[in-house]
């Protein structure tokens, strides 16, 4: 049953409007009758009568009922907004946005993932929101696979001081003894632009008894590669260029195009300690040479290597070496997500 009150000058009044409105069904039912001053001193009857539900429904008309149902659904988002603005998950998206963010992952990034989990239980759970993170990224790092024993030419091309030659002499050592299978490997300097970079690596080879070869000039690279064409590794080193040095660059594209070579892979080397920005710039400037895939050093010198990843999930760019070290050749290994990954949750310290 709904009870409804009726208000007039006199309760004869207010019954006559009660009964206006709900006589016709005959299921009118006074309950309390009442007379109260006003404001301005006159009085006023009021009377509380009592109807059943349904005719309570049908007297306020479909357009009435359908306004209450609009009030109730609106009622009920209001509750869920407000639900939403107190429930822990706000808390939780923002505690792990802020761990992500201080580690060098973008912003634009973490929004996707977060849209992506919305209203989802796993928006609500902190671990299982870092899991997820964390999975998106192990799905979103391209590695590319080690092809020992496969005939390779590769010229690793980077910043200068990156350890572009040092991690040539690792690799050499790998290929040439690293394994059950072993490479003829040779090893070749483009390094035209340092005094000693042609003894760096002539010092390595010697000490690896690795051929190697010194290229002079534009003209002399094909021939070079030619004469090496018994060999199943051939390791090209190329002098270091700073992003914003162009010139050097395009001697070092001059010497790629003059071989016109397809299954010359060239591969960036870039510290895991650079910072985003630097890694972008670093990136744009060598893609005139079209890099095949990417080998990151010097991770033993960082303990932050957000910035890193966060360049590899938007550029998808793979990774195919790590280095550890200095040493040779020890310091080197295949890229692997879970290594990657492990480097960044040891980081997060969760
Ligand atoms: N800590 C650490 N040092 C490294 C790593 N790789 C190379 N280095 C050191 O970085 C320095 C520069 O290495 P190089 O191999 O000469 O670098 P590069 O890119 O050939 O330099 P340029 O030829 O001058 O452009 C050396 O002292 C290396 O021992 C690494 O993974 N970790
Ligand atoms: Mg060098």
């Amino acid at each position: 049953m709904v009870e409804e009150t009726f208000v007039a000058p006199t309760p004869q009044d207010a019954y006559r409007l009660a009964k206006e409105k709900y006589g016709e069904f005959g299921v009118l039912r006074l309950l309390r009758a009442r007379q109260i001053k006003n404001a301005d001193g006159k009085l006023i009857s009021e009377i509380t009568v009592e109807v059943d539900e349904e005719s309570f429904l049908e007297s306020a008309g479909v357009s009435e009922e359908e306004e209450l149902l609009e009030e109730i659904v609106s009622l009920r988002s209001r509750m869920q907004r407000l639900k939403s603005v107190m429930s822990p998950a706000t808390g939780v998206s923002e505690r792990v946005s802020r761990l992500f963010l201080e580690r060098g992952i973008r912003s634009e990034w973490i929004e996707k993932i977060l849209q992506e989990v919305k209203e989802t239980s796993i928006a609500s759970d902190e671990k299982l929101l870092i899991s997820y993170m964390l999975e998106t990224m192990d799905e979103e790092i391209e590695i590319v696979k080690e092809r020992i024993g496969k005939r390779e030419i590769r010229m690793l091309v980077g910043p200068t001081g990156v350890g572009k030659t040092t991690t040539i002499a690792k690799l050499a050592a790998r290929y040439a003894y690293g394994g059950k299978k072993s490479s003829k490997v040779a090893l070749v300097n483009l390094d035209t632009f340092r005094a000693g970079a042609y003894e760096q690596l002539e010092n390595f080879a010697s000490l690896l008894r690795l051929e190697h070869r010194y290229v002079r000039s534009i003209g002399d690279f094909e021939r070079t590669l030619e004469s090496l064409d018994t060999y199943d590794k051939i390791l090209i080193d190329s002098a270091g260029t700073s992003p914003y040095d162009t010139g050097r660059l395009i001697k070092t594209i001059e010497f790629i195009k003059s071989v016109r070579r397809e299954d010359m892979k060239i591969s960036l080397v870039i510290p895991a300690t650079a910072k985003y920005h630097d890694i972008l710039d670093i990136y744009e400037h060598f893609s005139f040479i079209n890099p095949s895939d990417i080998i990151v050093t010097k991770f033993d010198e960082t303990r932050r290597i957000g910035d890193l990843i966060a360049f590899l999930t938007e550029k998808r760019v793979p990774v195919g070496y790590m280095s550890t070290g200095q040493q040779i050749p020890d310091d080197l290994e295949p890229a692997s997500r879970e290594r990657i990954l492990e480097l960044f949750v040891g980081e997060l310290n969760v």
